[in-house]
């Protein structure tokens, strides 16, 4: 059975929710397919102990809803994720999303109909369905990877990766871990946020570290009733403000160089920043700490001496300390009392690379030089970043040519929304795509009302086709990593880099457009403006 639609989309998170809104608005019949049971994407998915943003709760939501933003209560200033998830289905009630979305179905095949100028996708239930228009909104940090451990299966306590843990937790306990030895395997974003956690309570935490972070404080606090309706009344304001800045947050750079200040000055600004709720620390900064070397060594050693200022021990310190990268060339994890979590008796740090994992075992870890009997195992081990959901779907483009081989080397893109050879197939939050980088729903909404406003355009001007000339793709693809070499970005290993030690098949290669998203924005508005210069219409 074939069903027909105008346009499909793939995922039912922010930004399919919202080019669910969009397209419906132009009358068009449209389906959106859901691997999960819910609505909400990487909040529907990520229920792990400890799960809440880093942006600020109030920046982060939809800006196009009067109503949702009336109606909405934040009361943290960094919502935890029940939260979240709450208000995304609050959302997807209020526009009665739900009736377009078919949950518990995974598209595991997309294949371009040269001929009939459309997009079969073929469904994990068997059927198909057809349509001109195909948007992937499926997540830049969706496909999750466990890591290679041999023995991994064999243990037989309780394990999960952060991106699949229980809701009810284990033996539905929620987070509480007391009773119970629990370790957790990975320390960037996600995982500090669960050894937060997961300190409070267990008997035993032990934190299996390959890498460390240069962690800074999140600096959470209740928003009250009055904040909130301060909040309200200066939405409209608080969005302009995020769309002012280089990633959407409502943070934006310090025009000063932390080279051109005196010490004094400096080290009063980074202790203010320090101090301050956000990434303030990291993108309200003097402004080339991204981008000379210099000006970075001196945040970087300002971190360092806050880390050994907080952890007791000075051995453990030194393991929390990075020393192969400098502050913020990796995504910049927020915590809560994290560093003081290895002041506590029931915590210990396994430094990896001092101690390597060899094997997991029935009962547990087992380390070059230890083994370590566990109940629980939590994988924080991250994610096939950025195309990592685009991968497991196996997309076949003209001349059947697939998406996998075609970036084999690296995504090839122009403007992050469109790639040659796949017609019709737009990549929200794709890589190479400026809201890839950014306080996610502002750069969504951008994303969205682009393919919107072009699906319109195609529509209005009986367009079929539409899809990069391979001399704009390669333009945008050059562009995309000369503006990472501007950066520090390329100095470290990342995801942002397109590193993960658990895929050895992902070539190391900037994934996202760290120009900005605001030059991004103009950059999509010109090429639009100009009757879709880049792109073929047909
Ligand atoms: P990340 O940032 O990719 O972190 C994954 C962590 O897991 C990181 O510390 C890794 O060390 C570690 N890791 C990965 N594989 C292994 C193995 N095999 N053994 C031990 N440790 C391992 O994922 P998150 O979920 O924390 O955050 C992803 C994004 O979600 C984050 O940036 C936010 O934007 C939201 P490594 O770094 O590879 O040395």
């Amino acid at each position: 059975m074939s069903n027909q639609y105008d346009a499909i989309i793939i995922g039912a998170g922010i930004s399919g929710m919202y080019q669910l809104h969009k397209l419906r608005e132009q009358g068009l019949s449209v389906k959106a397919f859901e691997t999960g049971s819910g609505v909400g994407g990487a909040w529907y998915w990520n229920k792990y102990p400890g799960c809440r943003f880093d942006s600020e709760s109030y920046t982060y939501g939809y800006s196009w809803s009067d109503e949702v933003l009336q109606e909405w209560d934040y009361k943290e200033r960094f919502a935890a994720q029940p939260d979240t998830e709450r208000y995304l289905n609050f959302v997807a009630d209020k526009y009665d999303f739900r009736k377009d979305i078919q949950f518990n179905t995974r598209v595991t095949k997309a294949t371009f109909d040269e001929k009939n100028s459309q997009w079969e996708v073929e469904l994990d239930d068997g059927t198909t369905a057809r349509a001109e228009i195909l948007v992937s909104a499926s997540g830049p940090l969706n496909a999750h990877t466990l890591p290679r451990i041999p023995g991994i299966d064999s243990f037989k306590g309780d394990w999960a990766h952060t991106a699949r843990y229980p809701k009810e937790g284990f033996g539905g306990r929620g987070a509480d871990f007391s009773g119970k030895r629990v370790g957790v395997i990975g320390t960037g974003a996600t995982g500090v946020q669960v050894i937060q956690e997961v300190a409070k309570t267990a008997d035993a935490l032990t934190v299996f570290q390959l890498a460390p972070e240069w962690c800074a404080p999140l600096k959470n606090g209740p928003i009250s009733p009055e904040e909130m309706k301060d909040i309200k009344a200066n939405y409209k304001k608080i969005f302009a403000e995020c769309n002012e800045t280089f990633g959407a947050f409502h943070h934006a750079f310090d025009e000063r160089s932390a080279l051109e200040v005196s010490e004094e000055e400096r080290e009063a600004f980074f202790e203010k920043k320090y101090n301050e709720p956000g990434f303030g620390i990291w993108l309200g900064n003097f402004h080339d700490i991204m981008t000379d070397s210099k000006a970075n060594d001196l945040i970087t050693d300002f971190i360092a001496r806050k880390i050994r200022s907080r952890v007791d021990d000075p051995k453990t310190a030194e393991n929390l300390i990075p020393k192969d990268h400098g502050f913020g060339t990796r995504r910049v994890p927020m915590e809560t009392k994290y560093f003081e979590c290895y002041n506590q008796d029931n915590v210990q740090l396994i430094n990896l690379k001092e101690t390597p994992i060899e094997e997991i075992l029935p009962e547990g870890v087992k380390c070059s030089d230890a083994m370590y009997d566990l109940d629980i195992i939590i994988y924080a081990t991250g994610f096939d970043a950025v195309t990592g959901s685009l991968k497991r779907i196996d997309i076949t483009g003209k001349d059947g040519e697939k998406l996998t081989d075609k970036w084999a080397n690296g995504p090839r893109t122009l403007l992050g929304m469109q790639t040659v050879g796949f017609p019709n197939l737009f990549t929200l939050v794709g890589p190479h795509n400026g809201a890839t980088f950014c306080n996610i729903p502002r750069c969504i909404e951008q994303n969205v009302e682009w393919v919107s406003d072009t699906v319109a355009y195609m529509k209005k001007n009986n367009f079929h086709s539409i899809e990069p000339t391979v001399a704009a793709e390669d333009a945008w693809t050059i562009h995309v990593d000369e503006t990472a070499e501007g950066t520090l970005f390329p100095t470290a290993d990342s995801w942002f880099m397109g590193v993960n030690l658990n895929d050895p098949t992902k070539k190391r290669t900037f994934m996202l457009y760290a120009g900005g998203q605001q030059n991004y924005r103009a950059e999509c508005d010109k090429v639009a403006e100009n009757a879709y210069e880049g792109f073929v219409l047909k």
